[in-house]
C-alpha cells in the first residue's frame, strides 16, 4: 500500500473559507490501484484542493450490475475552496482524463469520484445531489469513509458515518 505524504488533517482554521469534503473512488478496470493513486494525485493537485487523508484501499463485489469485476473502493478526506459546482467539474474531468471506459451504466469504470460530503451542505440540483444519494446504503463507500471520518455528519439522516455504517451492517 502507497504511503501518502499529505498534510496533517486538523480543525480548519477559522477565517479560512475552505470546506472539508470527502470524495468516494471506485475502479474496476484496469490497474485498479494505480488509478486511485493517480486520482488522488490529480485531486491533490489540483488548485483549491488539498488532500488531507486517504482510506485504505478494499476490494468490494459489485453492487448493482453485479456480471462485472470486483471493485477498489477508497475514500479522500479533502479540504477545498471550490464550491461544489466547480469540484463536480473537476471530479468528472479527472474521470475522462483517466479514459473512463463506461459502456453499460451501472457497469464497469476505470475509475469513478463521487462527491460524498461537502461540510455539512445539502445540495439538490439537476446535477448534482450532496449529500451523496446512495452512500448511506453501500458499505463499499461507509467502511472507508468510516475509517478515516467515523464522526463525519450526514446532514439529511442527521446521524454520524459511524452510526450509519452500524445500523447498515445491523439490518
Ligand atoms: O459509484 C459507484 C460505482 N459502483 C460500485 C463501486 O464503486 N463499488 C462496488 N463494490 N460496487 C459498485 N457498483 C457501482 S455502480
Amino acid at each position: 500500500m502507497r504511503q501518502w505524504n499529505l498534510n496533517a488533517p486538523g480543525v480548519i482554521a477559522v477565517g479560512d473559507n475552505s470546506v472539508t469534503a470527502y470524495i468516494g473512488l471506485g475502479s474496476n478496470i484496469g490497474e485498479r490501484e494505480k488509478n486511485l493513486n493517480t486520482a488522488i494525485d490529480m485531486l491533490n493537485e489540483t488548485p483549491g484542493i488539498e488532500v488531507l487523508q486517504v482510506s485504505s484501499y478494499i476490494n468490494t463485489a459489485p453492487v448493482g450490475y453485479t456480471q462485472q469485476p470486483d471493485f477498489l473502493n477508497a475514500v479522500a478526506e479533502i479540504k477545498t475552496k471550490l464550491q461544489p459546482d466547480e469540484l463536480l467539474k473537476i471530479c468528472m474531468d479527472i474521470e475522462s482524463k483517466l479514459k473512463r471506459k463506461r459502456i453499460i451504466r451501472w457497469g464497469p469504470r476505470t475509475i469513478d469520484l463521487d462527491i460524498l460530503l461537502y461540510g455539512e451542505q445539502i445540495i439538490n440540483d439537476e446535477n448534482l445531489v450532496i449529500p451523496h444519494p446512495r452512500m448511506h446504503e453501500r458499505e463499499f463507500v461507509l467502511r472507508p469513509l468510516a475509517e478515516i471520518a467515523p464522526k463525519a455528519f450526514h446532514p439529511v439522516i442527521k446521524k454520524t458515518v459511524a452510526e450509519i455504517l452500524t445500523n447498515l451492517k445491523n439490518h
